[in-house]
């Protein structure tokens, strides 16, 4: 007798060989990033973050999509984030309490209260946080997986750029060093459509970034940066050809700064049916979010969990440091100098 087959619909394969456990990583990396920035810019409206808040809001996907193909753990591989790559950051191991506490300035966060938003470093954990020039941290990543290359380390760094940085002189002395050295390095081009107030059309005269750096020498593709899975796969086949010695590779992400360069700018120059038009139609975690739902990759009371864990974890994170104090003003010298190693205090009056 023949038997009876129930027909079976599978969901379509997970692409670039993810397994579901890390597709629901990296969808809370993402709602970690958001909810973090969420809650940066309340605290911001309250006069408690010192200094700019710059939100990578509709950028989250190519930020964690990226650094999420990256060898992560002690001594592994490097990245060097912008100031708009704080899922990067957290995916490479920062800890938000961290990120809050530096936003803050308190003493007890990773500067002491020195620097601002995520300037801070991790050599160990692999993270490198910027400093402001623009195109500087080409050099300094040319430079750091050029000595990758000479140890014999099997190791990768990946940097980001933006879209106005890749006008910086630095930036194309730093990838053609690389480019001639074969350095192991990805570089993530952001063409999020302003610097500043800059548009594309008065910062280059190609369509593409990637356009710009076929001339070094340098692989260079263009991906959908708020599609999370392809800037995963792409940055994935260009860590593997770094990490064989094939060199320096490019990938243009294009993408949307949805906020001001930073909190304080309102965008009076951008339209606002155009930010309306990329928030409805291209975000990056209600597109991730849409995948996983489609190909029943998660189901919705995964994705519900992750969002309850991470609002209670930023909730803790902020109960636990936002009452912390700031500096004490004699300890801004210590550190300066090698010798004395603390400086008299000479110059401040006594509170
Ligand atoms: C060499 C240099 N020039 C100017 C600045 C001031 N500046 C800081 S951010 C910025 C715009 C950066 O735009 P982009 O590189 O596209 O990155 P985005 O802010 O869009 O993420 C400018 C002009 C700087 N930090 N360094």
């Amino acid at each position: 007798m023949a038997s009876r087959t129930v027909p079976t619909t599978q969901p379509p394969a997970i692409p670039a060989g993810l397994a579901r456990e890390q597709l629901l990583e990296i969808y809370r990396y993402l709602r970690l990033t958001r909810t973090l920035e969420e809650r940066l810019t309340a605290l911001y409206r309250q006069s408690k973050v010192i200094g700019g808040l710059f939100r990578s809001l509709g950028q989250e996907g190519e930020a964690v999509g990226a650094a999420y193909a990256l060898e992560r753990g002690r001594n592994r591989d490097v990245l060097s984030p912008l100031t708009r790559n704080l899922g990067a950051m957290l995916v490479m191991g920062a800890q938000p309490i961290e990120i809050l506490r530096q936003y803050m300035a308190k003493a007890g966060g990773p500067t002491q209260g020195r620097d601002m938003n995520i300037h801070f470093n991790d050599l160990e954990l692999g993270y490198l946080g910027q400093i402001s020039h623009l195109g500087d941290m080409i050099p300094v990543m040319a430079g750091i997986t050029l000595t990758f290359r000479m140890r014999g380390e099997p190791r990768v760094g990946l940097v980001y750029i933006g879209d106005g940085g890749m006008s910086a002189g630095a930036f194309h002395e730093g990838i053609n060093f690389a480019a001639v050295q074969r350095c192991p390095l990805v570089v993530i081009g952001e063409y999020n459509h302003w610097a500043y107030s800059t548009p594309p059309r008065k910062q280059f005269a190609v369509e593409h970034l990637a356009d710009r750096v076929k001339g070094y020498g340098v692989a260079a593709v263009t991906v959908d940066g708020n599609d999370v899975l392809a800037v995963y796969e792409a940055t994935q086949h260009a860590v593997a050809r770094a990490r064989a010695g094939q060199g320096v590779h490019f990938i243009e992400v294009k993408t949307y700064r949805r906020k001001g360069h930073a909190e304080h700018d309102d965008q009076h120059y951008v339209a606002a049916d155009e930010l309306d038009r990329w928030a409805k139609e291209n975000d990056p975690i209600d597109r991730f979010v849409k995948q996983l739902r489609q190909h029943d990759w998660a189901d919705e009371r995964d994705l519900t969990d992750i969002d309850a864990g991470v609002r209670a974890e930023i909730d803790q994170a902020t109960d636990a440091c936002v009452n912390e104090p700031l500096p004490p003003p004699e300890s801004a010298l210590p550190g300066v100098y090698a010798s004395p190693a603390a400086a008299a205090r000479l110059w401040f009056r006594s509170l």
